[in-house]
């Protein structure tokens, strides 16, 4: 087969990522370049002291989240220019509750929550934030910034404004003498640690199909879809209930066990976990089995609420997403927890329940009626390489 520019990314130049410490599609051949840091961490009095310039039109604004006004703003920001599919019919669209849980984290830095907003209309025009975080990679737990959310307005689009924010960031987060980071995007960049598909589980399948996010299956009448997609009202699991402040130490011990099962995840403390994982309405939920005789705490399951808006569409106006967050199985098998993951996420009348195929997913993904999704999300270190990359089913680590 003849190699060409949409058949091999690889071919393709990137005039700003081949100027930073990631693996270079170039090196994949290279057996000789061993894994960890791609560069050394500089002397902190040799880090940039001031902003990368801007447009002249355009200013730095640090954001400060707790400003209800300004998180009015991201937010719009956000839900008219974030993340669409690729036939443009669905956005992103995170709730204010859920960006502040999604970047203020234990020891957030306010610092990497970074916007830029024209100087004369003070408008918001674009966005990139960072959090710390431990990323264990094999046995090398290290500090790490998680980028996300990184936005451009769309009449701003295709200026190589990204660049700019990516170098600021970039430059904050070396501030704090931390030299890692960690992202996922759905475009191919050099060059991704793995490559993981999303996994969709019909909860609401009528409405699916109204707005065009599935289809009838071939031979499916309406009536025998939802018949197919139907689920008990109540979770069957004796001792499965909501997860308290009370479980943080249990559940810490049971994620940290979990996790060290794969070669790149999160390194959860406490502190992390009630932050992370305790329940906050339409934010984060989460779930765990208490054995009803020794009041064990043996599973735990939990996902995260991020509705799409529905673009062009007289009906409906968002789709209500589950997303699978981190699940742990040793007693109740996984398959039976998620399926009364899934009972819990239809009893609150979301529509669609989401999953990748990392981790040990791929275990229930089929067996429980997930459909695999067109999108794919690709995973990415900054100044960290893996050879060869990894496995979806060895990467214990989702972001938002
Ligand atoms: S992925 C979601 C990204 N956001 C969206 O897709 C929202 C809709 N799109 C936009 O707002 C989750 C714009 O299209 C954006 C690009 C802003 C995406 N990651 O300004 P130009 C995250 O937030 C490269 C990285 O002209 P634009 C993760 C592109 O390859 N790079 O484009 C974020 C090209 O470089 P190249 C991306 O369309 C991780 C250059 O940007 C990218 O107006 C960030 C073109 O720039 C993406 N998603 O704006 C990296 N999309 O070399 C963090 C495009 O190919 C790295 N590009 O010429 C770590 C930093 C911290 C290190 C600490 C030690």
């Amino acid at each position: 087969e003849h190699m060409t520019l949409a058949n091999n990314p690889a071919a393709r130049r990137h005039k700003f990522w081949e100027t930073q410490p990631v693996g270079q599609f170039r090196d994949a051949a290279d057996t000789s370049l061993p894994d960890g840091a791609i560069e050394p961490p500089t002397p902190l009095s040799e880090v940039r002291a001031d902003p990368y310039p801007l447009p002249a039109a355009f200013e730095w604004l640090t954001c400060d989240l707790d400003d209800d006004a300004l998180l009015a703003d991201l937010y719009s920001l956000l839900a008219h220019n974030y993340v669409e599919d690729d036939e443009n019919m669905f956005r992103f669209n995170y709730s204010p509750a859920f960006l502040r849980w999604a970047l203020k984290p234990p020891s957030f830095f306010r610092a990497w929550h970074i916007g830029v907003r024209a100087k004369e209309s003070k408008k918001l025009v674009a966005f990139i934030s960072g959090v710390p975080a431990r990323i264990r990679a094999r046995d090398d737990v290290v500090r790490m910034a998680e980028i996300n959310f990184l936005c451009v307005h769309k009449k701003l689009r295709s200026k190589r404004l990204a660049p700019v924010l990516i170098r600021e960031v970039t430059r904050r987060v070396h501030q704090e003498n931390i030299w890692q980071a960690a992202y996922t995007a759905g475009v191919v960049l050099p060059t991704p640690i793995t490559t993981c598909r999303y996994w969709h589980r019909s909860l609401n399948p009528k409405k699916l199909i109204d707005v065009g996010f599935s289809r009838l299956g071939p031979r499916m009448t309406m009536s025998r879809t939802v018949r197919l997609y139907k689920l008990p009202d109540a979770p069957l699991t004796p001792g499965f209930r909501r997860m308290e402040l009370r479980d943080v130490a249990a559940v810490t011990r049971l994620l940290r066990a979990y996790l060290a099962k794969f070669v790149v995840a999160p390194d959860f403390d406490e502190v992390d976990v009630e932050h992370w994982l305790l329940p906050q309405e339409d934010v984060v939920d989460s779930y765990l089995v208490e054995s009803p005789e020794t009041h064990e705490v043996t599973d735990f399951c939990s996902f995260y609420t991020l509705p799409s808006s529905v673009l062009n569409n007289a009906t409906y106006a968002t789709l209500k997403a589950a997303y699978s967050y981190y699940n742990v199985s040793t007693k109740t098998p996984l398959q039976q927890l998620m399926n009364d993951a899934l009972i819990v996420a239809k009893q609150k009348n979301y529509d669609v329940f989401n999953a990748l195929d990392v981790m040990e997913n791929e275990s229930f993904l089929k067996e429980l009626k997930f459909g695999p999704g067109d999108g794919q999300l690709h995973y990415y270190l900054y100044n960290y390489r893996i050879r060869n990359g990894i496995k979806p089913s060895e990467l214990g680590l989702v972001l938002l």
